[in-house]
Parts: C-alpha cells; sequence; structure tokens
C-alpha cells in the first residue's frame, strides 16, 4: 500500500490507496483550525498580519503529523504501507538552524514533534502563499535582473509577493542575524518530508519552481536569481530532485511510535497543484483542469516551458516530467457567492434548468466578472462592470447577471489561458463548485470542450498516494487510469451550435476588459 499525504492550507489529509485493488484503503484528515485551536488559526494562518503579512506556525503543522498519524494506525494496519509521498500548499517556507539534522536523528517517541523540533526554527513563523507583503523585494530582485521579463524567462514567473525567493529576501533584510544563522531554508513541501524521512531532503522541481530560484530550463538553482534574492542562499537551499526520488527509510519516530514497517520508504513531497495535476489524471497533454474553489484555478500539462508574455501565469514542474501551466484567479467562488447574495437567490439559480430560461441571450450580455481586486488580470476592480440590454444592466432579472457573470468569469480565463497554446480536448472539473451542473455546462459551452468530474475528492493527497506508488516503480499512467475515474453520468458535452457565440463573445470581452483596466 501507498500513502500520500496533503499538507494544505486549512487541514492535512492522507489518503491510503492499494493497486492491487484499485481502491483507497484509508482516508483522514485533521482540520488546523478545529482540532489545534491552541494556535489561534481558524483558517490555517494567524489573523490580522500586518502590511499583507500572513504567516502560519509551523509547529501546527507538526502537531497536526502527529494527531493524524495518531487516527490513522486507529483506522488501518500501517505496517503494509511501502512508501510514502505528499503534497504541501506552495510557495510556503520553512527557516532551521544547524541542529535541524541532529535533533530529527534523535526524536524520542514519547514527546510530539513540534516541542522536539521547534528549537530549532530560526523564523517563528512561516510566510505562506497568501502572503503580500513583498511588493518592494519583488521589484528589487526584477531590477537587479534587468526587468520582470528576465525572471519570468529564467524561473516561469515575474517575481511575485507569495513566491518564496521575495520571501526570503524580506526575512534576510528585516533580520540579517537570524538570516544568517540559518542552515536549512525548506518549502511546506520539503520540510514535511523531511520530518518523514528523518534527515534534511530535496525540494521538488514541481515545487521548486514556484520560489523564482529555480532556473526551469536547467532545473537548478539560478545563481542570478539567487544572488538578486540574499547572499549566501545557495547552502541555505536544499538541492532540487523529482518527487519520486526514493530518498531513503522512514524515520524510526514513525516506526516505533505509530507502527509503520521499519522498511517503509519515503519519496519527496511536490507541490498541491502539481499533485492535483497527478491525482486529477491530467499529467499528459490535453486534459485541462479547472478547479472552482475559493479561488479559481486552470492548470495543465506542457510539453515545453511556455511562459505567459502578460506575467500572469507560472510554469511549475509536472511531477511526470516536463512542465505544467498554472494560473490562479481570486474572483472565483468568492464572486459567486457575492452576486447570489446581492440577487438574493440560493446555488438552485446557477444550475442547469435556469439556466436554460436565458439561452436565448448567451454571450449577448458581458460582465467583467470581478467583485474585488483580481490577479489575473491585475487590477483593483471595485465591482463588476456591465454591458448589454437594459433588462440586464438593471437587474430586473437575476438569471441574466448570472449567465453573464459565469460567461465572463470562463471567457477570462479562456483570455488569459491562450498564451499556453493548447487547446483543451478535455476538462477535468473540481473544487467545490464543480458539483454545479449548470456551472459545469457554461464551461463545457465556453471552452467548447467536453467536461468531467473525477469520483475521488482529495485530488492533492491521492496524485501524493499514486507518486508515492510511482516512487516504488508502479507505472503512473495505468495508477492514473484506475484511480482517477471520472465519475458515471457526470459528463458534460459541449453545445456546439455555441461556439461562434462565445467567438463573438471572446473578443467583445476583451474590447471590454481592456477598456476597463486600461
Ligand atoms: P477551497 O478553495 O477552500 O478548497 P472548495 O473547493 O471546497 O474551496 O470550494 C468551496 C466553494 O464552493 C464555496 O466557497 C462555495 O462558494 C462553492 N460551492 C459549494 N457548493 C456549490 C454549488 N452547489 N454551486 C456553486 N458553488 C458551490
Ligand atoms: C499556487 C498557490 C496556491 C497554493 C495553495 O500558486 O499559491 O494554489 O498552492 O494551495
Amino acid at each position: 500500500m501507498f500513502l500520500g499525504f496533503d499538507s494544505s492550507t486549512q487541514s492535512l489529509t492522507a489518503v491510503l490507496i492499494d493497486p492491487a485493488t484499485g481502491e483507497i484503503a484509508c482516508q483522514q484528515s485533521v482540520n488546523f483550525g478545529a482540532e489545534l485551536p491552541q494556535y489561534g488559526s481558524p483558517s490555517g494562518f494567524i489573523p490580522g498580519g500586518l502590511s499583507g503579512e500572513v504567516h502560519a506556525d509551523p509547529r501546527m503543522w507538526l502537531d497536526a503529523l502527529d494527531l493524524l498519524f495518531a487516527k490513522l494506525c486507529k483506522a488501518t494496519d500501517l505496517s503494509k504501507v511501502e512508501m510514502i509521498a505528499g503534497s504541501g500548499q506552495q510557495h510556503g517556507s520553512v527557516y532551521l538552524d544547524e541542529t535541524f539534522n541532529e535533533r530529527l536523528a534523535m526524536l524520542d517517541v514519547t514527546p510530539g514533534l513540534a516541542g522536539q523540533l521547534a528549537p530549532s526554527l530560526t523564523r517563528a513563523t512561516s510566510p505562506i502563499w497568501m502572503d503580500t507583503s513583498t511588493g518592494k523585494e519583488c521589484a528589487e530582485i526584477a531590477a537587479v535582473l534587468g526587468g520582470p521579463g528576465e525572471v519570468c524567462r529564467r524561473s516561469g514567473s515575474v517575481a511575485i509577493e507569495r513566491f518564496t525567493g521575495p520571501q526570503i529576501r524580506r526575512f534576510f533584510k528585516q533580520s540579517p542575524a537570524d538570516y544568517k544563522r540559518t542552515r536549512h531554508i525548506h518549502l511546506v513541501s520539503s520540510f514535511m518530508a523531511s520530518v518523514l524521512c528523518g534527515k534534511s531532503v530535496s525540494v521538488d522541481f514541481g515545487d521548486a519552481a514556484g520560489m523564482n530560484l529555480l532556473n526551469l530550463a536547467a532545473l537548478t538553482w539560478d545563481a542570478n536569481l539567487l544572488e538578486a534574492t540574499a547572499p549566501g542562499l545557495l547552502e541555505k537551499l536544499p538541492m532540487p530532485a523529482s518527487v519520486t526520488t526514493v530518498q531513503g527509510l522512514v524515520s524510526p519516530y514513525f516506526v516505533k511510535k505509530y507502527g509503520l514497517s521499519a522498511g517503509c520508504r519515503c519519496a519527496l513531497f511536490t507541490g498541491d497543484n502539481p499533485a492535483s495535476l497527478v491525482g486529477m489524471g491530467a499529467t499528459a497533454p490535453g486534459n485541462i483542469v479547472i478547479s472552482l474553489g475559493t479561488s479559481d484555478t486552470f492548470f495543465a500539462a506542457m510539453p515545453a516551458p511556455i511562459t505567459d508574455p502578460n506575467g500572469f501565469g507560472h510554469v511549475f514542474g509536472n511531477p511526470a516530467g516536463g512542465f505544467m501551466s498554472l494560473i490562479c484567479f481570486r474572483n472565483g467562488s468568492l464572486a459567486r457567492e457575492a452576486l447570489r447574495d446581492r440577487l438574493g437567490v440560493d446555488w438552485s439559480a446557477f444550475d442547469c434548468a435556469a439556466l436554460e430560461e436565458t439561452r436565448e441571450t448567451a454571450g449577448k450580455n458581458l460582465m467583467l466578472p470581478f467583485f474585488g481586486p483580481e490577479i489575473t488580470p491585475r487590477h483593483d476592480f471595485s465591482g463588476p462592470v456591465m454591458e448589454g440590454s437594459a433588462e440586464f444592466t438593471g437587474g430586473e432579472h437575476p438569471g441574466l447577471q448570472i449567465r453573464a457573470l459565469l460567461e465572463g468569469q470562463f471567457l477570462n480565463m479562456r483570455r488569459h489561458s491562450e498564451w499556453m497554446a493548447v487547446k483543451p480536448e478535455r476538462i477535468r472539473l473540481t473544487g467545490g463548485a464543480s458539483k454545479n451542473d449548470g456551472i459545469g455546462q457554461l464551461v463545457a459551452d465556453v471552452f467548447q470542450a467536453p467536461v468531467e468530474r473525477l469520483e475521488i475528492g482529495n485530488s492533492a493527497a491521492l496524485g501524493a498516494a499514486l507518486l508515492a506508488a510511482a516512487a516504488a516503480g508502479e507505472p503512473l499512467d495505468s495508477l492514473q487510469t484506475s484511480f482517477c475515474r471520472p465519475e458515471t453520468g457526470s459528463g458534460l458535452m459541449p453545445d456546439r451550435s455555441l461556439a461562434p457565440v462565445y467567438e463573438e463573445a471572446a473578443r467583445k470581452f476583451g474590447a471590454l476588459l481592456e477598456k476597463a483596466v486600461g
């Protein structure tokens, strides 16, 4: 059996798979806010950070690991686990001194992980992906390299506030002495992998690409980016490697305390988005994944590392080899919820039957679907912009605005994913809003591609479990065939008669957007 973890913003999840039966043997989760209230982080981070700072306490992630193993060993026989892999929320970083390895090697089973490893932290809290405090550092890094385009050409993304390099630079500037005594800078993913392995291990290519430090063409640290970020950085960073590189045996701490076998081995951890690409069965080009969560993300495998000329999209490593693109839209469910509440309706107003009533108006009324600042495109919108019939702009018929909002969201996705030059053959939909058939149908219609939804949620933890099996030699493509099954009856076909309608709407939407963004 193979165990995959996902250390995400709000929870730590484990999925145990049995490739012999094609079944998930066990799934367990720890919710940080609910189960570790002592960290005062109801949504997984410390609220009230100043100047855009969003940090989390790494001791909370360690306590969650102990708690999750305690649940797992009650629920299943962990001695059957052959290999462990995992994923983590991207970009977040953990800072540790030279005692980290020693402490990992000497873990005592009676007390927990947090108390034993906390003394090696050189930065008490970890900046995470929601942090926007490093605008100045991004500008400084770009200036040294000769502009944002050069940072993008090397690392796959322009310098971005949440990315690890700018975060490291800010720490170096604010606390130079603590930076100096830092011996290891880990991502959330490589930190968790190190704890499981009982030694400081590599960061994988997929997640390393979210740091503004990895040279994508060479898949090694980029000397110029490192130098522009902070002095002496190379010796503090783990070497990048493929996620399926076996690191060795699991730490004896987990063997003695939770009943893993002494022969159980560990691969690496990757980022949650690269792991989701695996768990959604989308590591080969052709399948696009759209995740409709708090924010919406659009990601896909890419044969070559093409970068977004506008700087909104990112390129990460694909765990199956090659690269993946990722585009994040801040106004996802937040905007859908805002319109729902403004119109005083519920989600049934977004379903197929309701949308069918306004089919005649498909592509006719336009909405820039932004209820607050957006990152793709980057603009501080203060509310949606509407252009169309008086009935639509006046809000007399709620259905018209709902249709235009969804069309606007997917036209915006279509427009901002054009740089990838990938024709979606099939879209795999995930995230909370994906269960709504009406929303799914509009995705199919706007992109003119069939939409599928999979049987299993937790795509990042599932992807990690599949990667653990792949690290032990199981072929990833056949693992994906058996575990990433579309849910029966969940497929949605595009209405082909709407192809020219959305072609025209895409053109008009683009013009309206240009006018608003300038
Ligand atoms: P997260 O990004 O936190 O993982 P989820 O993927 O769990 O988020 O998605 C949660 C969101 O899904 C909620 O904020 C809600 O707006 C949306 N949602 C849930 N059910 C529906 C539905 N039936 N129709 C549309 N949206 C829905
Ligand atoms: C991707 C990103 C988020 C995090 C959190 O760039 O910032 O999706 O990985 O899950």
